[in-house]
């Protein structure tokens, strides 16, 4: 029988093909946060997922700036800008959810990186924080007062999303071995994990809720 989290949200973010083997911008062992996350699934009432979905002409890939190659930084209308491969353009196989992850019990998704002049790293906000994706209101009127995220990639938009959550007063956790990072730099992880916990998220391993199966 499974627990179900009172007030609480599991967030899967960006668990999507390129995200993984195989993908634009696959991140390594991407794939062994699926079974995970569907065990976890299994924990909550409320589940939202976050989706990178990028115009082709969007201002993160470095095949739309002439001369630039991935792993540049640019200006980009005045935020700095790593370049990233093309990834997660809409209506492409790329952008789509990975076929293992179930979607099933899912209340709503939240697409991201809509506007090609900025990127979007955050489920809430995109990195100017000029746009709302309509998340926080959404899980504030759901009554949410917990968020547990999970998915990838860890250093970018698992961060992000974890940082804003703590900003708009959610009780954020990251379920640690439901993600995992790209590490453009090797210690991007060890980072990404500091910078986290102190800001206030609250790391936990997925035992802590797979086996706390009492109701
Ligand atoms: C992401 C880089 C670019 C992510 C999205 O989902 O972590 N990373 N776009
Ligand atoms: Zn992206």
């Amino acid at each position: 029988m499974a627990m179900n989290l009172k007030n609480s949200a599991l967030l899967i973010v960006d668990v999507q093909n390129d995200f993984l083997p195989g993908g634009a911008l696959a991140v390594g062992g991407g794939e062994e946060v699926i079974p995970l996350i569907n065990a976890l699934q299994q924990h909550f009432n409320f589940i939202v997922a976050t989706q990178d979905f990028h115009p082709a002409d969007h201002g993160s890939f470095a095949a739309n700036h002439e001369g630039k190659k991935v792993g540049e930084v640019i200006d980009l209308n005045g935020l700095p800008q790593f370049l990233w491969p093309v990834h997660c353009v809409q209506g492409s196989m790329g952008v789509e959810f990975h076929e293992e992850l179930n979607p099933t019990n899912w209340t709503a998704i939240f697409q991201k990186g809509k506007n090609s002049e900025v990127d979007s790293y955050s489920g809430f906000f995109d990195n100017a924080r000029r746009e709302d994706t309509g998340l926080g209101d959404f899980l504030q009127n759901e009554g949410i007062m917990n968020v547990f995220v999970t998915g990838l990639a860890q250093d970018y938009c698992v961060k992000f999303t974890a940082l804003d959550s703590v900003s708009l007063g959610f009780k954020t956790f990251l379920i640690t071995d439901a993600t995992k990072a790209v590490n453009v730099n090797v210690s991007d992880e060890e980072k990404a994990l500091e910078e986290m916990k102190n800001a206030g998220v609250v790391l936990i391993e997925s035992s802590a809720i797979l086996d706390h199966v009492r109701i």
